[in-house]
């Protein structure tokens, strides 16, 4: 006797419950699990053709056709439950997000405000006729004492006030040295700005062990402390105003004689020493504020690199980036430059 219709209708009936079983799959666990259960190579329609070489010739013709077509409707059926619980999952994941929103835009960066003073600094010198200088960090004592009328047992040598590599070589304390070198190597005219990073060794509320400074230094046959007068003065006119004025005092250099300090009228009161709040907070009610010291070439200088003292004068000021930065934007505390904080970087 033929078991072959009987195993057409169990194969048959593999379909039905395949559905059922599908429709309450809520899950793609729950449906790998039924794939695994009917379609698996230990499932149930494995098992049943399993039965299939114990029939006769007719029986396993007709089970085999049967047992075909239930596993292309059995595959149809999974394809399309598994469609649809894709679907659902990354509707779900989607759900109260609005596609059409504005991106956030990305943070572009923005320069560091002493690295867009000292560039401004540098083309206000420039569109006068200043060349710009760069060079070593690390000098020898030679560059950054010696040549400069700092002999050997100058105080500034101090190792209390300098950061020495070795006894001869040294973490630039100026950028003097870029001047120095300038000379070596060329004749007068000469013309140049130097900024650059410097280093010294002292750190509290108002001095860090690295920081900018310009120096310049202009050297010709004629020139005169009126010329560095003058210059100084369309210089911080540039950086800080047309109103701007300028004041000379007496001051010491080791690399100048004479040497002074020059201060600008108050970026805060303008001059007057008091705003509506009472004592100006900036200039501390004088109505003037330090920005850079200056002079005029020490012959000792001139000696060292050459030059003919009889027939060349020259001038030389030195001024710190942080301080010139501070003066022009407001900025109270020197060690917001260091910091790295994006709300105070981003806004200059
Ligand atoms: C300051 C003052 C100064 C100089 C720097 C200089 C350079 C050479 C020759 C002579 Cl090669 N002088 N530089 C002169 C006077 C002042 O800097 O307060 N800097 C922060």
């Amino acid at each position: 006797m033929s078991k072959g219709p009987a195993l057409v209708a169990e194969l048959e009936g593999l379909v039905g419950e395949c559905a059922a079983r599908l429709d309450q799959a809520l899950t793609l666990e729950d449906l790998e699990a039924i794939r695994v259960e009917f379609l698996g190579r230990k499932g149930r329609l494995a098992g049943l053709m399993g039965q299939l070489p114990g029939l006769d010739a007719d029986g396993r013709r007709d089970a085999g056709r049967a047992a075909n077509t239930v596993k292309q409707s059995l595959t149809g059926l999974y394809d399309a439950r598994l469609a649809a619980l894709s679907r659902a999952a990354s509707d779900a994941a989607l759900a109260g997000f609005d596609p059409t929103v504005p991106g956030l835009a990305p943070f572009g960066g923005s320069l560091h405000p002493v690295t867009l003073v000292t560039a401004e600094i540098c083309k206000a010198f420039s569109e006068l006729g200043f060349t710009i200088v760069t060079g070593p960090e690390i000098e020898t004592d030679y560059y950054n004492f010696e040549a400069l009328n700092m002999p050997p047992e100058h105080p500034a040598r101090d190792m209390q006030d300098t950061l020495y590599i070795t006894d001869n070589v040294v973490l630039r304390t100026h950028t003097s040295p870029l001047q120095i070198r300038t000379m070596l190597a060329q004749k007068p005219p000469v013309a140049v700005v130097a900024p650059g990073k410097v280093y010294r060794r002292d750190s509290d509320l108002t001095h860090t062990p690295m920081f900018h400074q310009i120096e310049g230094l202009l050297v010709d046959a004629g020139v005169s402390m009126a010329d560095l007068r003058g210059t100084l003065t369309a210089f911080v006119r540039r950086i800080f105003g047309p109103r701007t004025n300028v004041r000379f005092r007496p001051s010491f250099f080791p690399f100048t004689e004479p040497s002074a300090e020059v201060d600008i009228s108050c970026v805060l009161c303008g001059g007057k020493g008091a705003t509506e709040a009472g004592t100006c907070r900036v200039c501390k009610g004088t109505g003037f504020v330090e920005i850079l010291g200056c002079g005029m070439v020490d012959p000792n200088v001139f000696d060292a690199v050459g030059y003919d003292t009889e027939r060349y004068t020259g001038f030389a000021f030195g001024m710190g980036v942080e301080r010139v930065t501070m003066l022009k934007y407001g900025i109270g505390d020197l060690r917001m430059f260091f910091e790295n904080d994006v709300r105070f970087l981003s806004q200059f």
